[in-house]
């Protein structure tokens, strides 16, 4: 079984032992996938995300999943797209490199990722889906202890551009 898999559909009916959220620095809720996962979860969720004092982007942070068939959730950060120019491919590779550092920290085997910044922050999905998999894979040949990892894409046109970026690791960076 490959531990990377690529697929469409609702991250918030993944019952993977943790899914990571799309979030800002407020922590405190938003639209796209952060708004689907609070809407699951109930506003438990909101009530811890408050404790948790925002996050960085590029870092994350652990809650417990409550409604979701996920145990926990991860929230990240990614960066907004402001061109090119500063430092955004940087801070994707850090968000994904910090859910995946914070699951292991916790002992959590099996994690689904959304696309991170490709929505509202507007990242370039082409590279986006490249910085995705290649540090996802990256990390994977360094650690023995996740059993699973999912990226899962809302729709079939953001699935395809991905499947590119897995199709083409490790040539393009
Ligand atoms: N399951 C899987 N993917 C989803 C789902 C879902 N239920 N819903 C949306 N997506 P976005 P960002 C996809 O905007 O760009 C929020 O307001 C969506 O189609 O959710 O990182 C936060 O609070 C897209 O491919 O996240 C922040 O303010 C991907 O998830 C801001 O948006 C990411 O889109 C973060 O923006």
């Amino acid at each position: 079984m490959n531990r990377f898999e690529i697929i469409t559909g609702d991250l918030t009916t993944v019952s993977t032992q943790a899914i990571v959220n799309a979030a800002n620095n407020t922590l405190l809720g938003g639209g796209g996938v952060d708004g689907a996962i609070h809407r699951a979860a109930g506003p438990e969720l909101l009530e811890e995300c408050r404790t948790l004092g925002g996050c960085p982007t590029g870092q994350a942070k652990l809650t417990r999943g409550y409604q979701l068939p996920a145990q926990y959730v991860i929230h990240t950060v990614g960066p907004i797209w402001q061109g090119g120019e500063a430092n955004e491919e940087q801070l994707l590779h850090q968000a994904y490199l910090s859910c995946l550092q914070l699951a292991v920290e916790h002992g959590i085997k099996t994690v689904a990722f959304p696309s991170i910044s490709t929505g509202a922050y507007h990242f370039p999905v082409n590279r986006a889906a490249e910085i995705a998999v290649s540090t996802i894979l990256d990390f994977l040949k360094t650690d023995d202890t996740l059993e699973q990892v999912l990226l899962v894409c809302h729709d079939e046109r953001t699935a395809i551009v991905y499947h590119i970026a897995l199709d083409q690791y490790p040539n393009k960076r």
